[in-house]
């Protein structure tokens, strides 16, 4: 009898504790969530070459740069972080625009908080006025909806992920006639030679 309480204790105390650390967590939608610091709309100059704007300097209408640094929390069920995710299977996606690929890649996994940054310029296209952006894990959606305030354009103005003369003929019928976010690189609502600029620099641009 002695023996079996022995065993029995030995079972509780040690295995079963070590069982469950040897578990890798499994994120859980619910509980995870995706976040930034913005409180005002922001936006994005971006290039199919990711030469456009990192998140971390993200521009609000009045020029002022604002850090609109993605922030993905994994959790398991239980509310735990889910640690050491590949950075390869979280993706950014876009309700509209293109994107060369689920890109902004991050070196590192998820963080002993169960976080991952994404900070660098997207590889993209075409044009989001309304917010677009949200995050994806092996295709399932990670928080709720997409991440508001950030807002995009590109160069590259019709999504075929190339800026070429049909992108600086679009271009020019906004310059000479109507006003569209589109055009905006330089986002203050007007078109201008500080438009004319970006686009300019970045002609030829395309996926890696
Ligand atoms: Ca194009
Ligand atoms: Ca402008």
């Amino acid at each position: 009898m002695l023996h079996r309480v022995v065993y029995i204790t030995f079972l509780v105390v040690l295995v079963f504790p070590a069982l469950s650390w040897a578990t890798p967590g499994v994120p859980d939608p619910e509980q995870s969530n995706v976040e930034t610091g913005l409180v005002e709309d922001v936006s994005l100059v971006v290039s199919p070459n990711g030469s456009g704007t990192p998140l971390t300097e993200a521009k609000n209408f009045q020029g002022q740069i604002l850090d609109a640094t993605v922030i993905i929390t994994f959790r398991d069920s239980e509310g735990f972080p889910v640690l050491n995710m590949p950075a390869e299977d979280i993706w950014m996606e876009s309700e509209c625009g293109s994107l060369c690929f689920g890109n902004i890649s991050s070196e590192q996994g998820t963080d002993i908080n169960g976080q991952l940054f994404f900070q660098n310029p997207l590889f993209a296209g075409g044009c989001c006025e309304e917010y677009s952006l949200w995050i994806s894990y092996n295709g399932v959606h990670i928080g709720e909806g997409t991440i508001p305030f950030i807002r995009y354009n590109s160069p590259d103005m019709n999504g075929d992920l190339e800026v070429n003369l049909t992108d600086v003929s679009s271009f020019a019928s906004h310059f000479y006639s109507s006003y569209s976010y589109c055009a905006d690189f330089k986002w203050d609502g007007v078109l201008n030679l500080l438009d004319v600029g970006i686009l300019a620099g970045h002609i030829g641009s395309s996926c890696p």
